[in-house]
């Protein structure tokens, strides 16, 4: 069923994962990823069922949450699963690859839970293989998303950069997919022309209101870039801000959705 919605990017996927968030994202007609950045595990629980049949995959930033213990987070992943969503660490690591792979583990022991984690691959594409190692060591795998484009004012990922960590990442088996621009459509086609037709790429920096958001984050339009080669679209105050989230979170996903149908016909 994914296959006819999903078009190239369905054909050329060699990914597990990806393959199972198109699935995901076709039983739900959703390409909406909710950026749960909530600070309590009962505001987190909250969304959950509020916004679960709306959206395909939960992004956390663990370490955020005031009052996380293992048992509720534990509880928090296996409520994700029953609501059918991927769950994607936003780690952002960095390090070196040994470190990454420690970093995998730790109090919060990503390598358990996440089905992605992001990365910047400043350190050198051993970073991806120290991930991966990090979720060999207790029998799953995952994928990584590097960060080949940001959507805040004046970062330093300028064009040269993102050209290298597409030239490395395309060629990665660990490597899910990218981080791409979602408030700037030109430069998302420019990035999708880089990566192909294979890779995933995942975008934050969208709300139906366009513009600046908080302390130099900028918004765009979900239908554009999705048109402009997003596969999902990166999405959270714009949800958990909303008076009423589920509602907001079916605005996201009827728009995410109609324009991957447009984009592939
Ligand atoms: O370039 C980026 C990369 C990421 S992963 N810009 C971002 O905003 N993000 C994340 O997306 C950020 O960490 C936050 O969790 C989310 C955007 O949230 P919003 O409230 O601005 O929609």
């Amino acid at each position: 069923m994914a296959s006819e919605f999903w078009g190239e990017r369905w054909a050329n996927s060699t990914s597990e994962i990806a393959k199972k968030y198109m699935e995901v994202a076709a039983r739900k007609k959703s390409l909406v990823c909710l950026a749960a950045d909530r600070n309590t595990m009962a505001g987190l629980f909250d969304l959950i069922d509020a916004v679960g049949p709306h959206v395909a995959a939960l992004k956390t930033h663990v370490d955020l949450v005031d009052d996380w213990t293992p048992e509720n987070w534990a509880k928090f992943c296996s409520a994700a699963n029953d609501a059918d969503l991927l769950i994607f660490e936003d780690r952002k690591f960095a390090d070196i690859g040994k470190i990454s792979r420690s970093q995998m583990a730790g109090i919060y022991e990503p390598r358990k839970w996440a089905d992605l984690v992001t990365a910047h691959l400043i350190s050198g594409p051993d970073i991806v293989d120290g991930l991966q190692a990090g979720w060999s060591d207790v029998g799953r795998v995952g994928g990584v998303l590097l960060l080949a484009q940001m959507s805040s004012r004046g970062n330093l990922l300028n064009p040269d950069y993102t050209d290298q960590v597409v030239a490395k990442g395309r060629e990665h088996s660990g490597v899910f997919g990218f981080i791409g621009n979602g408030s700037r459509p030109e430069e998302l086609s420019e990035l999708r022309a880089k990566v192909g037709k294979e890779k995933m790429i995942w975008t934050p920096g969208v709300n139906l209101a366009v513009g600046d958001g908080e302390m130099g984050q900028r918004y765009g339009d979900p239908r554009e870039a999705v048109l402009a080669g997003s596969d999902c679209i990166i999405v959270g105050s714009g949800i958990h801000r909303a008076d009423d989230p589920a509602s907001a979170a079916k605005a996201y996903a009827e728009a995410s959705w109609n324009a991957l149908i447009e984009r592939e016909s």
